[in-house]
């Protein structure tokens, strides 16, 4: 028989999603527990998402775990496209009313908030094994899993899935209930981490005919960049010399701009894929972040959403067990996807005006770089990238 435990939400998954859930319904005098298959420390090592919404600094700031993000993040008010050898800034300051973006790497997100929810007694729990989600459309959902070759069942109110697209709690809404919208991209990005101190002040996307590269980076000394690759490709065909010289070229400037080069940390290659699941709830059990949507990460979206899905879901059930009302729950899918579609529409945006697709022909090319010549000369358009760049205003 399994060890049984009551908690009023039980969230699936420690990433952003779940430990911002968490540690929001904390404040809101809500226990949760979190259940996470991987280690503390796998989980934080991840190389991911680096860069935060104005939405995600501000809320952040606010449940107190934003004081090493202000100290050690890069605020932004601007990136550059570049093509056809020249940079243009997209000024989000001026456009968008003093609006910008903080640089800080996911991982560093996730240190904080496990040391918070540590410090106020959260139960996060590592390494957990097979955890599954039963009785979803009960009053009384359950979690099951091992931990430490003891089996346990956990009694809950409410059910957040919050562990990624590969999770377990998607899959476990009864056939027939779900619609998936789905796009696959045919290329890639290979990401490096470099120490090598970044070679602009600001994020550069950069168009070229041999395709996609972006300067991002870390910190004053840790370059992060990019560039388009095959879908399929595989990591170990590209050596590091390979990498900076397509990185150069891709990058390259004709006021004789230079790209700083240093010793690679790592590298990997991430697929690209737009995903949306509705509705994102079945149910007790609320799906959030990767769970319920992926989007490629040209518009710098993945974590900012998951954030905003979570936020959605801690103020419905604030509102139920404070008022008995689950108006804001019902209506959770609804609210989230009216987000979550904009931000699909932008990134999916972004993504097909900056990288070359195998299948396209000249009138595309051309296409793309009146695209990149309109964005960049017309207030009105910039004004759209700069707004959506930055998080769009939240409209709940
Ligand atoms: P996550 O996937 O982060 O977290 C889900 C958690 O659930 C994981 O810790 C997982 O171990 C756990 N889990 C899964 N199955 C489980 C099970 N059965 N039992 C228990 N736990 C389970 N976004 C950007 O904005 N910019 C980027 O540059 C960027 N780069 C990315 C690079 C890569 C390689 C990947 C995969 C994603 C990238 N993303 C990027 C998107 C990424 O940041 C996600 O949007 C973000 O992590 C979403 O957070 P969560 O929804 O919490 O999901
Ligand atoms: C990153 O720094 O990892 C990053 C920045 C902007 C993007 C994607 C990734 O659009």
């Amino acid at each position: 028989m399994p060890t049984v435990q009551r908690i009023q939400v039980g969230i699936v998954g420690a990433g952003p999603a779940g430990l911002v859930l968490s540690h929001l319904l904390h404040l809101h005098g809500i226990e949760s527990i979190v259940l996470e298959n991987r280690s503390r420390h796998y989980v934080e090592e991840r190389v991911r998402a680096g860069v935060l919404e104005q939405n995600t600094v501000d809320l952040l700031t606010e449940m107190g775990v934003g004081e090493r993000m202000k100290r050690e993040g890069l605020v932004h008010y601007g990136i550059e496209l570049r093509f056809n050898g020249r940079g243009h800034r997209i000024d989000f300051r001026e456009l968008t009313g003093g609006k910008g973006i903080t640089i800080y790497a996911q991982a560093e997100v996730l240190k904080d908030l496990n040391n918070a929810r540590i410090a106020t007694g959260g139960q996060v729990l590592f390494e957990v094994e097979d955890v599954s989600v039963h009785e979803l459309d009960s009053s009384k959902p359950k979690m099951r899993y091992r931990k430490d070759g003891t089996e346990y069942e956990v009694h809950c109110d409410f059910i957040a899935g919050c562990d990624g697209f590969h999770g377990i709690c998607r899959p476990s809404i009864p056939a027939g209930v779900l619609t998936e919208y789905d796009r696959m991209y045919p290329f890639g990005w290979l990401g490096i981490l470099a120490e090598a101190p970044p070679s602009s002040d600001e994020l550069i996307y950069a168009y070229h005919d041999r395709g996609f590269a972006l300067l991002s980076m870390r910190s004053p000394h840790i370059s992060r960049l990019y560039v388009q690759c095959e879908p399929d490709e595989n990591i170990d065909n590209w050596s590091d010399d390979q990498i900076w010289r397509e990185l150069r070229t891709r990058l390259a400037s004709v006021n004789g701009w230079k790209l700083t080069e240093g010793p690679v940390q790592q590298k990997g290659i991430t697929g690209m894929r737009s995903f949306v699941v509705e509705p994102m709830q079945y149910g007790n059990l609320f799906l959030a972040g990767d769970s319920a949507h992926i989007v490629p990460p040209t518009g710098a979206k993945g974590l900012n959403l998951a954030v905003t899905d979570v936020q959605i879901l801690a103020r419905a059930l604030d509102k139920y067990y404070a008022h008995g009302s689950r108006d804001l729950l019902d209506s959770y899918s609804d609210t989230c996807l009216r987000r979550v579609w904009k931000v699909q529409r932008f990134s999916w945006w972004m993504t097909s005006m900056l990288h070359r697709f195998p299948n396209e022909n000249p009138f595309d090319h051309r296409r793309q770089l009146a695209e990149l010549d309109y964005v960049t000369s017309s207030r009105a358009a910039a004004k759209s990238l700069a707004e959506n760049y930055v998080g769009l205003e939240l409209e709940w």
